[in-house]
Parts: structure tokens; sequence; C-alpha cells
């Protein structure tokens, strides 16, 4: 396959609510997409970086940057390109991984279109359908705390995740628990909200039988995270930490986590999602798919992902209508708290053209 172009094109979806972490409150998604071009066919990627490096460095106008000056130049010398040549490729230039994967995503896409192959079976998927759980962001009160929860039960979703911080912890923890029972799946993310210091009040979860904290200290805290997982009972999951099968790895023989949340995007693309998911099922560590806001192009791709074997517990892939009013695909909607993994070619789903337009904010073709 040789590429004849990309097109990066840099969208702007309004949220249907504002979505509050300990990092950020978010009211709309910036993104980028690419869209790769051959000959035979074309294929899409989704780059998750947000519009500011807030949950972690990336952030849109680098990965564009990034992109154009030196990713995309660097997949013109290949006249016979791949999904698999493109980390190959990539490999010179260090980090940037959101960008590298979403254009490892494009180019897997038109490779794969153009061979009839649905994402879901070239990773290896053995389910036809995902269960599927929600983030719940920090809100205002208790009560429209949980009002949110009940309307995403009443929707289907199988798992709730409370995003909390200092000063909304325990008592979120507690009200969801005492409302809405024992056997409500719930679990917590801090996003690196936490230091080791705070370990006698992180315990004070360990009551509620949560499946998991997500990411509590710092992304580069690995040791901290191993001290923390053998002084509290709920099992540490990482999240941000998690950058590579070799990091993945490493957490896993450190103790510094007994789950991982595996996003695509975090760890420079779908393949080295699969590794991960290797990794960790050869160490007996369960693993479920991250979010990032994704579009329905990312949606897509992380609902195949999450059907892969190892992906024991639900993950974070949301119905569309949880974020987007109008999503730029046809809507993925919930049918008894799952998602249907896509069966057509490549990701198996395109973007509606005139709704692309509608959103996008600013484009660019760089020429091969
Ligand atoms: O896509 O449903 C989603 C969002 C899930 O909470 C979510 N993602 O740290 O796991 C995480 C966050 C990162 C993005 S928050 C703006
Ligand atoms: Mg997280």
């Amino acid at each position: 396959m040789k590429l004849t172009g990309i097109e990066i094109r840099e969208i702007r979806l309004p949220l249907v609510a504002p979505f509050r972490t300990s990092f950020a409150t978010l009211t709309d998604r910036s993104a980028l997409l690419l869209r790769a071009v051959t000959a035979e066919s074309e294929g899409w990627g989704e780059c998750v970086a947000m519009a500011d490096p807030l949950y972690s460095s990336e952030y849109v106008a680098a990965c564009s940057d990034v992109l154009r000056r030196f990713l995309i130049p660097a997949l013109g010398r290949w006249e016979r390109l791949d999904g698999a040549a493109v980390s190959t490729a990539l490999a010179p230039f260090r980090g940037h991984r959101m960008a590298k994967a979403g254009l490892e995503m494009a180019v897997l896409d038109a490779e794969l279109r153009a061979q009839g192959v649905p994402l879901a079976r070239e990773l290896g998927a053995v389910h036809d359908r995902v269960p599927c759980g929600v983030s719940v962001g920090i809100m205002e009160s208790l009560p429209q705390l949980l009002e949110t929860v009940a309307g995403y039960l009443d929707e289907g979703y199988v798992r709730i995740k409370l995003k909390i911080e200092p000063g909304w912890d325990i008592e979120p923890v507690r009200a969801v628990r005492e409302n809405f029972g024992d056997a409500l799946l719930l679990q917590v993310d801090a996003n690196t909200a936490y230091a080791l210091a705070d370990t006698r009040h992180l315990a004070r979860l360990d009551p509620f039988d949560l499946l998991l904290i997500e990411q509590p200290l710092e992304e580069e805290d690995l040791l901290g995270h191993a001290q923390l997982a053998k002084a509290i009972t709920t099992p540490v999951c990482l999240d941000e930490s998690i950058t590579s099968a070799r990091s993945a790895a490493a957490a896993i023989t450190l103790g510094a986590c007994s789950v991982v949340n595996i996003k695509p995007g975090r760890v420079g693309g779908y393949l080295e999602a699969r590794r991960i998911h290797d990794v960790c099922a050869a160490h007996g560590v369960p693993v479920w798919c991250g979010g990032m806001l994704e579009t329905g192009l990312g949606r897509a791709a992380n609902v195949a992902l999450a059907a892969l074997p190892g992906f024991t517990l639900p993950g974070d892939t949301s119905g569309s209508d949880r974020y987007y009013r109008t999503d730029i695909t046809a809507p993925f909607i919930l049918d008894d708290g799952h998602l249907p993994v896509p069966d057509g070619p490549g990701l198996g789903v395109t973007p509606d053209p005139d709704i692309l337009d509608e959103v996008t904010v600013a484009t660019h073709w760089v020429p091969l």
C-alpha cells in the first residue's frame, strides 16, 4: 500500500453536559481526525489528545504540528506500507503516542478496508457485543450525583465509575453505594489527584467494595502505587502510568497495579494496546477499555478492542448520546447495557460528510 497523503481535520463537538474531572471541566471536545488516502482505499483515524495538556503532555495543536512536520512525512518513504509498519516508521520520534496512534489507526483502517477485514477480527476479538460502563464527572452536589447515576442505570449501563478528587471521594462513594446497593459494579478514578501521604484517607474507601481505584497517584510514581496497593484493599488500576506493553509489565511486576485500563491513544495505537492485553493476560491481570470521549470513529475501534478475551471488566465505552447530541458517525446505541462490535471492513463506520464539515474548524492536506 502506498499512501497518497493524509488529511488532518481539527474538529470541535459540544458535549451534552459539562464533564468535570480532578484536572479540568470540559464543555466541548476538540480532536484531530486523520484520513489516510491510498490508491485502493481510505482509512480514518482519531487522535485522542485534548485541547489542553492536562490529562497528559499531548494536546491538539502539538499533535497537529508533529504529525505535519515529522510523523506523516516519515511514512512517505514507504512503498509498501501497512498498519503494522507504521510504528516502525515512527519509532525514531520520541513520545507523541496519541499523534502516532491516530496515524496508525488511519493506515490500519485503510489497509483493512482494502482487504475487506473487520478491525475486530484483525485484533482477535471473541465477542460480538461488549458490556458498557459510564464515567460520571464530579458534580455540584450529592443529590445531583444520585440523579445522574440513576439516569445512567435506567439506560442500562452495567458499571458506574465516579470521578474523584480530595473533597469529593468518600461521601459520593458512600451515597452511591447506599442508594444503589451492594450489587452495583462501582469504581473510582482520581486522575493522579492524591499523594502517598493520603493512604489512610484512601483506605476509607475499602469498606465500599469498589472494583478498583484508578490512577490515584502521579503518572511516574510506580513505587508509590506499589506501596499504596499494599496498604488498601481496593484493587489499584493504572491508566496514565501505562504507556506501553513494557511499562505495563514493569507496573505488574512491581505490584503497582492489579488491573489495567487500556487506552489505545495513550499507548501509541491499537497494535500496542493488543500487546498490553497479551502481557496482562499472561500475568492474569484483568483489563478494560478506557475512553477519551471519542467520536464514533474511535468508539468503533475501542469496542472492537474491548471484544478481546482479556477484557473481562466493562469499559468506558458508552453510547454516543452520553457525549454528543449528534455524533459524526451513525450513533452507537446501548442495547441491554451493551454496544455491538462493528462487523464491516476496517472500523466498520464512516463519518457523515455533512456533519463532519459542520464540526470541522481547520483542515490540512499533507501530500506524500
Ligand atoms: O470516554 O467515557 C469516556 C471518558 C472516560 O473518564 C474517562 N476518561 O482518565 O479515564 C480517564 C478519563 C480521561 C478523559 S477525561 C476528560
Ligand atoms: Mg482514567
